[in-house]
């Protein structure tokens, strides 16, 4: 391993926010080192990951804000990724009003991120599964990831996250009958966020129904009534988060196919290094208008070649 990639790792372990921040670029961008950077990472790394997913403007940034705030009190250490904050929503906004925010910015137990979207993974970043394995290497109890629940994302978060934590809000109550089946499938905790609004109730008692109706001899699924901005319900929701995380079964299937998708995509891409659309492009501008040409042996024998 280079030796500023190996420092790099270094300080991203003792703690080092700049170096954690830097080695996210890396990864993300996939400068120079990314790879040993990756390939050597700790193990036993012990930081759980909460995705928080839910419709735009569900309250999810609020939410985090709220939680964060919470964990803070109980000297926790946390990281959040935020995967393409669609409103320009400042994490600390709200932090502001209990900690000054000079001490919120230079708060050596919050490390914040927000990552735009690659279209790749159907919504989320396309490097996020790495960029939490970085983030992971750091010393944190808890990475939250804020991601807008939208297509294939929400697939995804729940294959990462070791809890994840689906945020609805009393707008959808006609619809809950209707919830997609992959919400369902996802959910851990489901908050009814924007409690304050009375149609909350309906939509909190109808999840409560589809969650013991899905539960059968198991432990029902959490539905947690919140107000974020008011931090109503916060403590609970946390505690349910924890319990969850305590009681977690080692490998969920999820987590097994997200990671089986994302090596088969490492060894795609591995496979697809040296080969070129230009050089193909090269090769096949001379044999293609050939009268023998066979599209499937030249492939075959280009791939001899390469
Ligand atoms: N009345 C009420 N408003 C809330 C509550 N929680 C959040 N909001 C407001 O809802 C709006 C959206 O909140 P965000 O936290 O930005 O929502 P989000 O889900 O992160 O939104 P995106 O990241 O854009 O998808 C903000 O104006 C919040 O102040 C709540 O419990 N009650
Ligand atoms: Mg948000």
């Amino acid at each position: 391993m280079q030796t500023n990639i190996e420092q790099l790792h270094k300080e991203i372990k003792s703690g080092n926010f700049r170096a954690l921040a830097r080695g996210i670029t890396i990864v993300e961008n996939e400068l120079t080192g990314y790879e040993d950077l990756l390939m050597n990472l700790s193990e036993n790394r012990s930081a759980r990951v909460v995705g928080i997913t839910g419709p735009p403007g569900a309250g999810k940034s609020t939410i985090v804000n709220a939680l964060l705030k919470h964990w803070l009190n109980n000297n926790k250490k946390i990281a959040v990724i935020a995967v393409d904050p669609s409103s320009p929503f400042n994490y600390g906004a709200l932090l502001g009003d209990r900690i000054r925010m000079s001490e919120y910015y230079t708060n050596p137990n919050i490390f914040i991120r927000s990552l735009a979207t690659r279209g790749a993974l159907g919504g989320l970043n396309a490097k996020i599964i790495e960029i939490t394995d970085i983030v992971k290497d750091a010393p944190f109890d808890l990475i939250i990831v804020e991601t807008v629940g939208v297509g294939q994302s929400e697939v995804e978060i729940a294959g990462l996250a070791d809890c994840t934590v689906v945020a609805l809000v009393p707008e959808a109550g006609d619809e809950v009958q209707t919830i997609k089946a992959g919400i369902m499938e996802i959910a851990n905790i489901f908050v009814v966020n924007k409690a304050d609004h009375e149609e909350a109730e309906a939509l909190y008692r109808n999840l409560r129904i589809l969650a013991h109706e899905r539960a059968g001899d198991n432990k029902e699924m959490a539905v947690v009534k919140t107000i974020a901005t008011k931090d109503s319900g916060i403590a609970e929701l946390a505690g349910e988060i924890e319990l969850y995380l305590d009681n977690q079964q080692s490998l969920p299937d999820k987590r097994l196919h997200l990671l089986t998708e994302k090596c088969w995509q490492l060894i795609q891409s591995h496979r697809m290094k040296d080969i070129s659309q230009n050089k193909l492009r090269d090769q096949l501008a001379k044999v293609a208008d050939h009268a023998d040409f066979n599209l499937y042996a030249f492939t075959k024998r280009f791939l001899g070649n390469s």
